[in-house]
């Protein structure tokens, strides 16, 4: 299998872009290494005839498979990796634990994750003319991401991970997308924004259980703020 991904090479904006990063924190947490070619998305290299032909959907994390098929999407990915790779464990051992880290993964990455690409997309100058771009639904969408993480700090209150107590790949999507949408702020001052409050997060200073839990990740020994 070959890995198709993207990582800017300051790790403020590797952060930015989460999918890709939730994939290396992934694969480091598994101890993993596998070619990853880079694509350059602020070339739109993602949009070349040759690489539309190979991935129709366009988005990095994508993988091309030992019989040539590609497989797109990180979820996808994340899963297909455990199947090969079953240790560490990070999805489960029994179908019970794996349906149920499964539908946590989703949840982070419908509460969280997709919604901070989202709002990058309706902000970022690199998706001029590839994206619709408005600021007033990108606001919209980030009070959608603070009462999902407010959501997040309740469940968090009696839990060490998301689920189970036990370290899972639901507390790798979700810290990826937690590490982004703090970031989207740069997004806003690297376009000349003078007030950037408005997309402004500081999980550590405003969701107790929540950032105890960004503690428990940051913490572990594969987890590196430069990944
Ligand atoms: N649903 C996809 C979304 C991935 C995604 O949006 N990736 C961004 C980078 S973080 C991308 O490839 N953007 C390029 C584009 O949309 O043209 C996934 O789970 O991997």
């Amino acid at each position: 299998m070959e890995i198709f991904s993207y990582k800017h090479e300051d790790p403020a904006w590797a952060r930015v872009a989460s999918y890709p990063r939730i994939l290396r924190y992934f694969l480091a947490e598994k101890q993993l290494t596998i070619p990853i070619r880079h694509v350059d998305l602020l070339a739109h290299e993602n949009l070349r005839p040759e690489m539309l032909a190979f991935n129709p959907a366009r988005t990095v994390p994508c993988a091309k498979l030992d019989d040539g098929r590609v497989v797109t999407g990180t979820l996808p990915l994340i899963e297909y990796i455990e199947e090969c790779h079953a240790d560490p464990p990070l999805i489960g051992t029994t179908p019970e634990q794996r349906a149920v880290v499964r539908s946590w993964m989703r949840l982070a990455d419908e509460k969280v994750v997709s919604r901070g690409i989202r709002i990058y997309k309706l902000l970022a100058s690199s998706y001029e003319g590839i994206e619709s771009q408005d600021p007033a639904v990108a606001r919209w969408q980030f009070e959608e991401v603070r009462a999902a993480l407010a959501w997040f700090d309740t469940l968090l209150a009696d839990r060490m991970f998301l689920v189970d107590d036990r370290f899972s790949a639901a507390d790798v999507v979700l810290i990826g997308g937690v590490d982004q949408v703090q970031t989207l702020v740069f997004t806003l001052l690297a376009r000349g924004h003078e007030n950037t409050d408005a997309f402004r997060l500081d999980v550590a200073n405003t969701w107790r259980h929540l950032a105890a839990w960004a503690a428990r990740v940051y913490a572990r020994p594969a987890y590196r703020p430069e990944l």
